[in-house]
Parts: C-alpha cells; sequence; structure tokens
C-alpha cells in the first residue's frame, strides 16, 4: 500500500479524524482517485476495525471513533464519488432498517447511486418500515435496504411484507445489501436483487430500473 493510503488507513484504526482529514486531502491533492483511496485504505480499515473488535482488541467506543473517522474522509471524498447527471434516472430511497445503526455501507451506496444519476432519499438508519412505505407511495421506484447485523437482517423481510400489504409492491424493486446478508437470502425474502458492494449495487438498480 502507497505510504499516504497507509497513513489514511492507520489514521481511521487509531480514530484520529483530524489526520484522516488532513491525509484524504493531502492525497486527493497528489491525485490520488477518491475510489482508490476509498477501496484500498478506508474500506480495508473498517474490516480491520471489525476484526480488531472480534477479537476484543476493540470495543463499542473504539468502533464508534473509528466509525466517525471514516464518515470524515468520506465527506472529502463524495464529491469526486458523485458527480452525478442532470436527468435523474430515478429515485431511490435508502436505508439501514429497523435496530440497524450502522450506516456508512448504505452511505456509500447512496453516494454511487447519486453519480449514477439518482435522486437518493437517505432515510439514515434505524428506519421503520412504514417509512419506507410512505417514501414509495410518494414515488420511489427503488427500495435500497441495508442491515449489518444478523438479528436485523428479518426487518427487510418486514418492509417487504408492509410493501405488499399497502399494495404497493409491484410498483418498486427492492434491492438489499449488507455484510451478512446473501443472494440466497434476498431471494428468500422476495427482494428482487442483493448487491455485495456499494459498486455492484448500482449496477444492479441499474439494470432492474433499466
Ligand atoms: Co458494529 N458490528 N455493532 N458498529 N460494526 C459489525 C457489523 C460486526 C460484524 C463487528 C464484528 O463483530 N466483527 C458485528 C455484527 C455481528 C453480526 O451481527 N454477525 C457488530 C456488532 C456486534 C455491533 C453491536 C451489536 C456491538 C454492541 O453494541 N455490542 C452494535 C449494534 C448497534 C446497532 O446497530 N443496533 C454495533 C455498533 C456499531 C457502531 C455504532 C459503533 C459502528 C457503526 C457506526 C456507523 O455506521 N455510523 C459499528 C461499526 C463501525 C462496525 C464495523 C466495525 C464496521 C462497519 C462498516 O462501516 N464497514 C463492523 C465490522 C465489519 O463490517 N467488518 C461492525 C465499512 C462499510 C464500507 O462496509 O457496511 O459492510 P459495509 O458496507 C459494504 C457492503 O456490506 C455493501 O456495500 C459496502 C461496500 O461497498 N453494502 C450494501 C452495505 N449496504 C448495502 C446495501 C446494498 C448493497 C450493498 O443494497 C441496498
Amino acid at each position: 500500500m502507497r505510504a499516504i493510503l497507509l497513513e489514511i488507513h492507520d489514521a481511521i484504526l487509531a480514530g484520529d479524524a483530524a489526520a484522516v482529514r488532513e491525509r484524504v486531502q493531502a492525497a486527493l491533492a497528489t491525485g490520488n482517485p477518491a475510489a482508490e483511496i476509498l477501496d484500498q485504505a478506508m474500506v480495508p480499515a473498517m474490516a480491520e476495525v471489525g476484526r480488531r473488535f472480534e477479537c476484543e482488541e476493540y470495543f463499542v467506543p473504539e468502533m464508534l471513533v473509528c466509525a466517525q473517522a471514516m464518515q470524515e474522509g468520506l465527506s472529502l471524498l463524495r464529491p469526486q464519488l458523485s458527480t452525478g447527471q442532470v436527468k435523474s434516472a430515478g429515485t431511490v430511497v435508502a436505508g439501514s432498517v429497523q435496530g440497524d445503526l450502522h450506516e456508512i455501507g448504505k452511505n456509500l451506496v447512496c453516494t454511487l447511486l447519486e453519480g449514477a444519476g439518482f435522486t437518493v432519499h437517505n432515510l439514515g438508519c434505524d428506519v421503520p418500515a412504514q417509512r419506507i412505505v410512505e417514501a414509495v407511495r410518494a414515488g420511489a421506484q427503488v427500495v435500497a435496504l441495508s442491515a449489518l447485523l444478523t438479528t436485523t437482517m428479518p426487518a427487510m423481510k418486514t418492509v417487504i411484507e408492509a410493501l405488499e400489504q399497502a399494495g404497493l409492491r409491484q410498483r418498486v424493486v427492492v434491492v438489499v445489501g449488507g455484510a451478512p446478508v446473501t443472494a440466497e437470502y434476498a431471494r428468500s425474502i422476495g427482494a428482487d436483487g442483493y448487491a455485495p458492494d456499494a459498486n455492484r449495487a448500482v449496477a444492479l438498480v441499474r439494470s432492474l430500473v433499466g
């Protein structure tokens, strides 16, 4: 890994948001593409945070400061990642499902969808099914759901059922993702598609909406 990328990686692991900001700015200024900074430094850093949490080197407070440092870096990359087109390719409503506070991956999916020309209503995290239903009623064509916990994955099914009960299921495409989610799980709950990462989420939504 190049030195500047390693510094960004390590600054996220240290939960040092100021250093992340400074190093990401420097990396961008010296011509490192945003996607490379994200894929080679920032995403691997969060995977390492998860590994350290699993082996009890890190606890929730550490995970939280690392996530804040990650968000700080992402805010600087966002303009380059979302050079949106003028005409909207469709409207997406996105959220991390009820009970789930993880939102970095979902925010990344939203940023890249915006970059691909979609209008995105990002409802945040811990989103109740009924809020999704209301957003679809207001006109979204795509529902993008994220879950990072095995315990919150079933809330994706709850959203699909709520859409069915509201008579809106046929009107929308539902795509799902997040670390514990699989293509098989997506099929089993009646989602229209699954993507393992943000880039493939964009390709998936494009293919389903197109
Ligand atoms: Co939590 N956490 N966390 N956490 N956390 C995980 C997920 C965990 C795997 C850590 C571990 O044990 N190794 C574990 C889950 C275990 C499980 O369920 N199997 C875990 C746990 C246990 C918990 C708590 C229960 C801890 C506790 O309180 N004891 C708690 C739960 C809170 C809750 O949600 N109710 C908790 C809390 C938190 C924080 C709040 C401190 C913080 C989140 C802060 C925030 O988001 N603002 C946090 C963090 C940071 C993590 C890890 C370390 C990093 C997650 C992340 O941001 N990754 C995570 C470990 C890990 O993932 N290895 C962990 C970077 C991000 C870019 O990747 O989100 O996977 P990711 O997104 C990817 C893909 O999944 C995909 O695209 C992205 C890449 O391009 N993707 C989609 C995501 N959504 C998509 C949607 C799509 C398509 C693709 O279509 C719509």
